[in-house]
């Protein structure tokens, strides 16, 4: 971590040209740099000013806007300044410049401005997860889960938790203190062994959301299967409109899993073409049919193809797959209700197929409850903690001493509190502010 003490600078809105450009400023320099920089002096505190700025040889760098922030009320919580210049690069170039030629000022690394805010407890750790993510949101769905987070919607259940975790470790206290005393843990229907069944219950509500919060955030997964020339490249390619995947007549020809990303039903989707399920005809494609067939275990929608002018048998089709027959233009078939048919060729049948692929994929998204976690890391913490909060339960019901029961009741408040970053790991920090983009 580069020294937080330097103050920092870096463009803030998107790369040059633009028809504005934001600079950003922020740490103990910058009500000297507003005062030399900007041609009227240091403005009012959050009163934006126009005018000219000046480099310290006192050149024009651009004419526009200027914004000083005094800390604490700031993003950061330090003294803070944006100017919004014209976005062309060479501006943009001399206003970074101009304003490192004052001491301890440099640019900014990726992440560092909504670091500083974290560390002067602007945002708790989740919350800074959730800035990031408003910023990479390409769907609503997307933006409302990230809106959630930097609210601090989710902190505010993590920290309730928390709390009731920390009362049930007083109680535990006061039997650790006076053992004698009479509500030691030691039947199941005790204060404590109260309080962390409805945690129990909680965080296994919280964590039974067949991760939809993850998908939403990463994109759901559809896996194509089905037999070697079954046209199964053929669709992906339909899907993605380009040709992603090898299309051919000669079976096999697809032997990795090929991905592509859609944006359908409002979601993101990753598609992914499979080698086709067979007898291998050499390593290769045994490998690749092995790799199709964890891909489909593993994904949130499998879509089963068959060509008509072949055996149309639907094997391995579990709840909620989608039959598929292809070549509807070569072989006239009588398709089930439930089964569609297409033609990747004529295009026939496949409108129909997409529309409902995008349907499957927005109500899988689309629950009553909104999901609580959106990303793995938050999962993690919360599976520990319930890991833990079982551990201590375990131990109530064997009789186990109020100091064990105690440890592991710790030991899930420590995992909720590493959640919001109360308390830091440096790696976790590190990993978390460094996917930022720079001036964030
Ligand atoms: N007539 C017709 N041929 C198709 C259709 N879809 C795929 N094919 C052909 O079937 C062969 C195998 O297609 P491909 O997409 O590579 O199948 P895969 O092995 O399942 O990936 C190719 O020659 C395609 O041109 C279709 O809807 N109609
Ligand atoms: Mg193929």
């Amino acid at each position: 971590m580069a020294d937080a003490r330097d103050t920092i600078c870096a463009l803030a809105s998107g790369p040059p040209p633009s028809a504005i450009a934001i600079v950003r400023i922020s740490g103990p320099k910058v009500r000297e740099i507003c005062a030399s920089m900007f041609e009227s002096g240091l403005p009012a505190p959050r009163r934006s000013v126009f005018g000219r700025f000046l480099d310290v040889s006192r050149e024009t760098i651009d004419e526009g806007l200027g914004v000083f922030m005094p800390g604490p009320n700031s993003y950061t919580g330090e003294d803070t300044a944006e100017l919004y210049l014209h976005g062309g690069a060479a501006v943009i170039d001399h206003a970074l410049d101009a304003i490192c030629e004052f001491a301890n000022t440099r640019l900014a690394e990726p992440g560092e401005f909504t670091r500083r805010a974290f560390e002067n407890g602007r945002l708790d750790l989740v919350e800074a997860e959730g800035v990031a993510d408003l910023i990479d949101a390409e769907t609503r769905a997307q933006k409302s889960l990230a809106l959630n987070q930097l609210d601090g919607e989710l902190s505010a259940q993590y920290a309730e938790w928390r709390s009731k975790l920390v009362e049930a470790l007083a109680l535990l206290e006061v039997s650790i203190d006076f053992p004698d005393e009479e509500d030691a843990p030691d039947e199941t229907s005790s204060p404590v062994a109260d309080a962390l069944q409805s945690i129990r219950l909680s965080l296994q509500q919280a964590l039974q959301d067949d991760e939809v919060g993850e998908r939403i955030r990463e994109g759901f997964r559809i896996a194509i299967v089905g037999p070697p020339n079954a046209g199964k490249s053929s669709l992906l390619n339909r899907l993605a409109r380009r040709e992603a995947a090898i299309v051919s007549d000669i079976p096999g020809t697809t032997r990795d899993v090929v991905e592509v990303r859609l944006k359908i039903g409002g979601q993101i989707a990753w598609v992914a073409d499979t080698a086709g399920l067979r007898e291998a005809g050499d390593a290769i494609e045994a490998e690749g049919i092995r790799r199709a067939r964890e891909r489909a275990g593993s994904a949130d929608l499998r879509l089963h193809l068959r060509a008509a002018d072949e055996d149309i048998v639907f094997d391995d089709v579990e709840a909620g797959d989608l039959k598929v027959i292809t070549k509807a233009d070569k072989a006239h078939v009588a398709a089930d209700e439930d089964t569609f048919l297409i033609s990747t060729l004529s295009g026939e049948g496949f409108g129909e197929l997409e529309a409902v692929i995008a349907d499957v994929v927005s109500r899988k998204a689309n629950r009553d409850v909104a999901p609580l976690i959106t990303r793995k890391r938050h999962r993690t913490s919360l599976q520990q903690a319930l890991f833990h909060v079982e551990q201590a339960l375990d131990l109530i019901s064997r009789g186990g001493g109020a100091e064990l029961v105690a440890e592991d009741v710790r030991l899930a408040a420590r995992q909720l509190s590493a959640l919001v970053g109360e308390i830091g790991v440096e790696e976790i920090l590190g990993s978390v502010f460094s996917s930022f983009c720079i001036g964030k």
